[in-house]
């Protein structure tokens, strides 16, 4: 036995970089292998039951599956030095919210700026890829290999509805939430003050390890939010920082009364551009759930996701893949948001209603998901 963490991961990976980023900063002990590795393939993705990343192996040999199940390991074992859930009930509600738009609500943006500006990213990501790819293999094995994986997330991206005709309004709808952000970053270092939280991990996944590290859209962040290009490292460093930022705001969190309109300003973005796209989801798998049979329902019955919603975002109609881990995010937020008190219910919705996201406090499922064996099912 060893006191040490196993992070099985890849550079290049979303979600491996918002566990990476806080085992740093919260000095857990660990160290990183490239998933391709034949341990990889025939003993962890076996044991989670398919090839995903991050997986965390504990130093009983236990396995964690899914950034946010990590992340909440690592808070209930007590490495979390300030806690990324805010006191606040109400402010928690935010931070889920922030958690689910971050990790799930920015990947047309993350996926088009990866896949579709091969010219300028095409090298950057044949090297990234090596990490998944298997061990030893000679240069020319591992091209027909590293197609085949790119192949599968070029596919990825158009059931996320990256397709031509979306490709200007998806870099419009990107370039607008770099400069909220931006313009938010101005006075704090984080999403909510002085510390980092959940939701700045949710965000944190698609602009850090596509959009900040994949060289198309690493120059646009640099050249036009380098406060968000700031806060990416920020984000990623195991020592604290006492620049600028950090100064000006302190340790701590601001308050619930304090949010500031810039804030306000990156939730009326969430509303126009994510919840049109999750209540066309929670529709969907209404519907999809009122035909299935039970047995169906359970843990690894499904696939990633259920089939495909059609919704009108930014003027076009299109079409996405509905997968149940949203959900699960999703009734986070819901749950947070029921557990407060009736006048701490009250000022979070007048707060969602002035910035126009007041549906999603009230989208559901049928039945919930939950998740068992690393694997997402219906209760
Ligand atoms: N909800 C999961 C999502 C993980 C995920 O989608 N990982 C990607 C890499 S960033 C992956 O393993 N994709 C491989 C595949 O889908 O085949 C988490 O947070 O861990």
């Amino acid at each position: 036995m060893t006191d040490q963490y196993t992070l099985y991961g890849m550079a290049a990976s979303l979600y491996t970089g918002k566990v990476r980023a806080y085992m740093r900063r919260n000095h857990v002990p660990f160290r990183e292998v490239k998933a391709g590795g034949e341990h990889f393939n025939t003993v962890v993705a076996k044991a989670v039951g398919r090839w995903i990343v991050p997986v965390i192996e504990t130093p009983n040999g236990d396995y964690v599956q899914d950034g946010t199940d990590i992340l909440d390991h690592f808070e209930s074992q007590g490495f979390s030095q300030s806690s990324i859930y805010p006191d606040d009930p109400k402010l928690r509600v935010l931070a889920h919210l922030f958690e689910l738009f971050g990790g799930e609500g920015i990947l047309r943006a993350a996926m088009h700026y990866r896949w579709n500006f091969d010219e300028t990213n095409l090298k950057f990501l044949r090297m990234a890829f090596e990490d998944v790819l298997p061990d030893g293999l000679t240069t020319e094995e591992r091209e027909p290999v590293f197609l085949h994986a790119s192949g599968r997330m070029r596919k990825a991206a158009v059931a996320f509805g990256v397709t031509p005709d979306t490709f200007e309004t998806i870099e419009a709808s990107y370039v607008e939430l770099l400069s909220l952000f931006n313009a938010h970053l101005e006075e704090r270092p984080y999403l909510f003050g002085g510390a980092p939280t959940l939701g700045d991990y949710g965000l944190f996944s698609p602009l850090y390890a596509h959009l900040a590290r994949d060289p198309k859209p690493l120059h646009l962040m640099q050249t036009t939010a380098p406060r968000v290009f700031r806060w990416t490292e920020r984000m990623n460093m195991p020592e604290r920082v006492h620049d600028e930022a950090a100064l000006k705001a302190g340790q701590g969190l601001y308050t619930f009364e304090a949010i500031p309109d810039t804030l306000k300003a990156l939730m009326r973005f969430i509303a126009e551009d994510y919840l049109p796209e999750i209540t066309a989801h929670i529709e969907f798998a209404n519907e999809w759930l009122a035909e299935q049979d039970a047995p169906q329902l359970k843990p690894g019955a499904l696939g990633r996701g259920i089939g495909m919603a059609t919704f009108d975002w930014r003027g076009h109609t299109i079409r996405t893949a509905v997968m149940p881990y949203r959900f699960y995010l999703l009734q986070r937020l819901t749950d947070a948001f029921e557990a407060l008190d009736a006048s701490d219910k009250a000022e979070i919705e007048a707060l969602f209603e002035e910035t126009n996201l007041a549906p999603i406090l009230r989208l559901k499922t049928s039945r919930r998901v939950i998740r068992e064996n690393h694997l997402e099912g219906w209760a």
